[in-house]
């Protein structure tokens, strides 16, 4: 689907609005609500001008490659015709994945964007594609601040609240079709407020809502990587909470959902101590200490469905373990009655547990990071699955 980066709304294939966004134009500038109350700070735009199938039209209609402003001259931007963010000019016929991260704050959102990032790169490159930042669409070169904060070894503050950050990639030509990644992380104080600074709706257009459950905010798991693991930031609201807050938002959108167990590394700690959750672990044969299989024998990159099942199945146990039991009735049998298509994951953005401001001493080692994506790409026909 062809959708807007920013609001996550479909493009009307038969309308398409076009805006002057040169800051010297010398023609009157009017702000636009809407894309201000997704963005957290005003946007303003200079003259606008919209064009509309003609009614009589037959078979596929696409708007004019490009328009001029009449009082600067400039080229004008092609934009949402919802919100009014600027839109890559060959939206129309591209696809754009919609990803939203979601959980309370501190449970790793922003380093999974980052870590993410990085593996995305090297798995597009497999699919003989490449991953490129569409700095024009973001608030700032945030993809820059998300990978070097993973490559300098600083770890991220958290997300400052009532600001979008999000983040647009072209994944070039995948399986006969343009693609865009629309990535956008989200502050846990957002989402932890009754009343959020930011208009969180996108998340019911999103094609998939990642959301982390950190099992290191359960008071009985922390006690037991004690002496472990060191001291970890501190915790957020309860994720079912969080969860709900989440959900209010989606509304009536049906969004994948992605349950995600995450920073499993602290759990993989505790495989060989005597916790009721150290047998889960030190089953040689579980899918959560095995890295997933993204080539088949023969085949290229692709997705492993039948290990996907597996896996969520035992997330799923591994959740009511650990009194998550709530959180898969919500999902499973939510009070609004709209089943999500959804399924459970684990992942470890890090491999280890980092001391204060810096990352685990030996470097980062991630565990299943890109599943949730690859689970969307297969989905939307991107991937084929690994025979
Ligand atoms: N053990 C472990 N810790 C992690 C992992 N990923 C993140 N963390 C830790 O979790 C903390 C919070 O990470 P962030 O990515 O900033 O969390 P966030 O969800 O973006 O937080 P907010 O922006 O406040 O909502 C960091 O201090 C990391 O060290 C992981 O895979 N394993
Ligand atoms: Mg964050
Ligand atoms: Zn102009
Ligand atoms: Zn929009």
């Amino acid at each position: 689907m062809s959708k807007c980066p920013l609001c996550f709304s479909d493009v009307d294939p038969g309308r398409a609005r076009w805006q002057c966004m040169n800051r010297e134009c010398a023609g009157p500038a009017s702000p636009e609500p809407l894309a201000t109350s997704y963005l957290g700070h005003e946007m303003t735009v200079k003259q606008r001008r919209e064009e509309v199938r003609p009614s009589d039209h037959r078979g596929a209609w696409a708007p004019r490659a490009q328009q001029f402003c009449t009082d600067c001259g400039v080229s004008m931007t092609r934009a949402c015709t919802v919100c009014r963010y600027p839109l890559p000019a060959d939206v129309g016929e591209s696809d754009v994945v919609c990803v939203a991260l979601a959980g309370a704050r501190a449970t790793g959102k922003s380093v999974s964007i980052g870590v993410m990032r990085l593996f995305l790169e090297k798995f597009i490159e497999e699919l003989r594609s490449s991953l490129d930042f569409e700095s024009r669409y973001s608030e700032s070169d945030e993809d820059k601040e998300y990978v070097k904060q993973i490559l300098t070894g600083m770890v991220y503050p958290p997300t400052p609240p009532g600001q979008a950050r999000s983040l647009l990639y072209s994944m070039g030509q995948i399986n006969g079709k343009r693609r865009y990644l629309a990535l956008r992380d989200i502050a846990g104080e957002d989402l932890e407020a009754a009343e959020a600074k930011l208009n969180l709706s996108f998340l019911g257009r999103a094609d998939l809502v990642i959301f982390l459950f950190d099992p290191l905010a359960i008071k009985s798991i922390q006690d037991a990587l004690e002496n472990l693991i060191p001291r970890q930031r501190a915790v957020g609201q309860e994720p079912q909470k969080v969860l709900q807050t989440v959900l209010r938002h989606m509304g009536a959108g049906r969004p994948h959902l992605a349950i995600c167990l995450a920073k499993v590394d602290a759990l993989q700690r505790l495989a060989d101590h005597n916790n009721p959750i150290s047998p889960v672990f030190a089953n040689p044969g579980t899918t959560l200490m095995r890295e997933s299989v993204r080539h088949g024998v023969t085949s290229g990159p692709g997705y492993d469905e039948h290990s996907a099942q597996l896996l969520s199945e035992e997330v799923r146990s591994t959740l009511m373990l650990l009194n998550g039991t709530v959180i898969v009735n919500m999902v499973e049998n939510p009070a609004n009655g709209n089943i999500l298509p959804h399924r459970f994951f684990t992942t470890s953005a890090l491999g280890g547990a980092a001391d204060g401001e810096l990352l685990p001493p030996h470097g980062i080692t991630p565990f299943r990071v890109l599943d949730p994506l690859l689970w969307i790409f297969h989905q939307k026909g991107m991937i084929p699955s690994i025979a």
